[in-house]
């Protein structure tokens, strides 16, 4: 589970607490392992091609398991779990496929799944993954739900074509469930949120956050990144902004705030990115110039991220930061974005 950042308090908590936002100006936004990347093919133990863009969650006994998408050597995609007691290294990998597309039963999933992200639902005591299935319409949204990894129960496509970069928030709002994701529709690549009784259906569609336009690192194609993580100050969001240049596209990730009891309010949005391609790992792959996280795991502190993201769509790599130093930069390098009737 999430945790949210306690409320200021006593006016000793207070000066501590300003101490340590001071401090963020002197570290990294997001720093990269030394041990990065920590997941390749190399390490895989059986034929693929790549391993890149994990869901991330904590266990109840402390490990920390990623939910890899694995290219194999036909193109297609499924879904294996790798487990670390620390989150860096021994990685215990499943001997086969974790999760695959199962066509038979949902068509939708014929040319694979990708690109996870995981909540912990407390309500339902279980993780709901949702993840992109790819068929002849092109990416959709499709959910399942697990207690263990090892069984899930398949909800099938959720949100249809074409629409990716999904995740569950871990609660209900005035007793609805909502779900962020990116359809592709006449308006542009743009952030939205549904909301569902049960799951299954799903309504009251919201745009969240545009794409900018023009020049900006995040012009024209937005899309959630990991899913968001509930502070005392709200969602803070991690997104990613696509850069289209001559030489190829660009993936950055950049920071939004979304009101805690109505998460389609946006209350802060950051004009720069904040980690974007650099480490050669990053810059050359499969898809050069990709740094694409689905999950994050929060330390005991309460405040450290672990973001694994997938770096040049060929290895997974961790890059770790402070949620405290991500709301302090949004304070100061934010605004309130403009909204814009659909
Ligand atoms: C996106 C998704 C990701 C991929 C990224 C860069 O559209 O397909 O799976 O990592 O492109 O290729």
């Amino acid at each position: 589970m999430n945790p949210v950042i306690s409320l200021i308090e006593s006016p000793e908590s207070l000066a501590l607490e300003e101490a340590k936002v001071k401090a963020c100006a002197d570290m990294p936004l997001l720093k990269r392992y030394s041990g990065n990347p920590l997941l390749s093919r190399k390490d895989w133990p059986y034929p693929i091609n790549s391993v890149l863009n994990a869901g991330a969650v904590l266990l109840a006994d402390g490990e920390t398991l990623l939910l890899c998408r694995i290219e194999d050597r036909s193109g297609l995609s499924h879904l294996c779990a790798a487990r670390s007691a620390n989150g860096v290294d021994n990685w215990r990998i499943d001997p086969q496929p974790t999760l695959v597309a199962n066509p038979q039963e949902f068509p939708e999933e014929i040319w694979g799944i990708e690109d996870p992200r995981i909540t912990y639902v407390p309500e339902l005591e279980q993780y709901a993954v949702a993840y992109t299935s790819f068929a002849r319409g092109g990416p959709g949204v499709s959910l399942a739900l697990t207690k263990d990894f090892r069984s899930f129960e398949r909800f099938g496509v959720i949100m249809p074509p074409e629409d990716k970069d999904a995740a569950l928030l871990p609660r209900r709002f005035g007793g609805r469930w909502a779900m962020i994701h990116r359809p592709m529709t006449a308006l542009g690549a743009h952030m939205w949120i549904s909301y569902s009784p049960d799951l299954r259906h799903w309504g009251s569609h919201k745009i969240i956050l545009e794409a900018r336009r023009g020049g900006w690192w995040d012009a024209n194609k937005i899309g959630l990144c990991s899913p968001p993580i509930e502070t005392a100050k709200g969602w803070l969001v991690i997104y990613h902004g696509v850069r289209q240049t001559a030489s190829g596209s660009i993936y950055r990730l950049g920071l939004a705030l979304f009101d805690l009891e109505k998460p389609e309010v946006c209350l802060q949005r950051g004009n720069s990115w904040i980690f974007g391609p650099e480490a050669p790992y990053e810059r050359v792959g499969d898809v050069n110039d990709v740094v694409f996280p689905c999950g994050q795991t929060i330390g005991a502190d309460g405040d450290t991220i672990n973001l694994y993201y997938g770096a040049a769509d060929t290895s997974i790599a961790l890059a770790r930061g402070s949620i405290r130093c991500l709301l302090s930069w949004l304070d100061t390098n934010g605004s309130l974005p403009e909204r814009h009737a659909f």
